[in-house]
């Protein structure tokens, strides 16, 4: 895995003191309700004190204030309210910044329309998270003749000249799914788990990085087991809501068949361990016994609970809380300094089959954390 030399310390320190702390955050009854097509799909909540923590270790901005342009796809999932609590609270007034935050609300016509707002308005540097990989040329040549920097974080763009943003800083996804193939491959292996393997993917939003990476390592895993069958892949889009009614299709087409549920987010997987549960389905890790196995990834909190009650198998994590390192960025650029162009973050793995503490791919070996009710506790998010 590769990881830039400037800004390995700090992502280091900062995410790991954002990952660690003991815990103050609660879900509340209420439920946040989804922007876009009136989905209900997450109950993630900031307080305060919440956002206080997730805002630890920013660069902070001394002088006349930054303005910073900084588009966010929407509120699909707990891990993106999470990430967008983390960028307003570090870019704050307080900290010397001026932040003009839009919600695209999972359109990528929104996020072109909202970065040539932010062009018109000629702010100091534009971050973005793209909703997709394509169609981002031209809006960012605009802000390059503007002389905008732009900051790419999360999801990435694929454009032809990858000088149009000046870094990109997010997760191996491709990586994360490698792990979480990997780890069925340890586990089937450890249940001496013999017969064929029928999955079906509930992918996340198509043409988004996280989506291309997740499932084209699990394309790759069908073609290296013999005995692993895709049955379907379908996109659940990132919500809790998408997760249990594509759930409910896949059923009908396949019911009791289905051995392996990889979900390529933790709500959709929310969402399919509850509309398994009320179909009468039993989740858990005893495929023989004609349990279905949930694989999720993110490892948020309420991923996790269920990770530790035995819903989910393997939770694959994928941090969110890009604000303090994204400051550190915008204040190497703002002191001319060159931070690596393309920044991988390291993640974790947690399971409770305490039997596989480590994966192998490649030369490179992953731990996989035997998950605790304190790891949770630790979890902001
Ligand atoms: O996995 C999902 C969110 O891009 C990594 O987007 C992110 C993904 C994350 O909606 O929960």
């Amino acid at each position: 895995m590769k990881t830039g030399g400037f800004l390995r310390a700090i992502i280091g320190i900062s995410l790991a003191v954002l990952l660690t702390g003991c815990s103050f955050y609660d879900i509340p009854d209420g439920q946040i309700p989804d922007p876009y097509e009136g989905v209900v799909t997450s109950r993630f909540h900031t307080d305060e004190e919440m956002r206080d923590r997730m805002a630890k270790d920013v660069s902070k901005n001394q002088g006349e204030p930054l303005t910073i342009g900084l588009s966010q796809i929407g509120s699909e999932s707990d891990w993106r309210i999470a990430s967008t609590a983390s960028v307003q609270a570090a870019f704050s007034s307080e900290n010397g910044y001026n932040l003009i935050f839009d919600d695209a609300q999972q359109k990528q016509e929104n996020q072109l329309k909202a970065l040539r707002e932010f062009i018109d308005q000629n702010v100091d540097y534009i971050i973005l998270d793209p909703c997709v990989e394509t169609g981002w040329d031209s809006v960012l040549k605009e802000a390059r003749d503007a002389g905008i920097p732009v900051i790419v974080y999360d999801r990435r763009v694929a454009v032809e000249d990858e000088g149009l943003y000046s870094v990109w800083i997010g997760s191996d996804f491709n990586l994360e799914g490698e792990r979480a193939c990997k780890y069925l491959d340890e586990f089937l292996k450890l249940k001496h788990v013999k017969s064929n393997i029928n999955i079906v993917d509930i992918q996340g939003t198509i043409g988004a990085t996280a989506q291309i990476g997740r499932s084209a390592a699990l394309e790759k895993a069908v073609m290296l087991n013999k005995n692993w069958f895709l049955l379907e892949r379908v996109s659940g889009d990132f919500t809790e809501a998408k997760g249990g009614e594509v759930m409910e299709d896949l059923l009908e087409s396949f019911g009791d068949t289905i051995n392996v549920v990889y979900c390529e987010n933790d709500n959709m997987a929310l969402g399919a361990i509850e509309k398994l549960k009320s179909k009468g389905y039993r989740v858990g890790s005893d495929i023989d016994k004609g349990e279905i196995a949930v694989l999720s990834f993110d490892a948020t909190r309420r991923g996790l609970e269920h990770t530790l009650n035995g819903d989910i198998v393997v939770n694959t994590e994928c941090s969110p809380l890009y604000g303090p390192v994204l400051t550190h960025i915008v204040q190497a650029l703002k002191n001319g300094e060159e931070p690596e162009h393309d920044i991988y973050i390291d993640e974790e793995q947690f399971a409770t089959e305490s039997a596989i503490g480590m994966i192998h791919i490649g030369n490179d070996s992953y731990e996989v954390k035997n998950l605790t009710q304190e790891i949770i506790d630790g979890r902001i998010y």
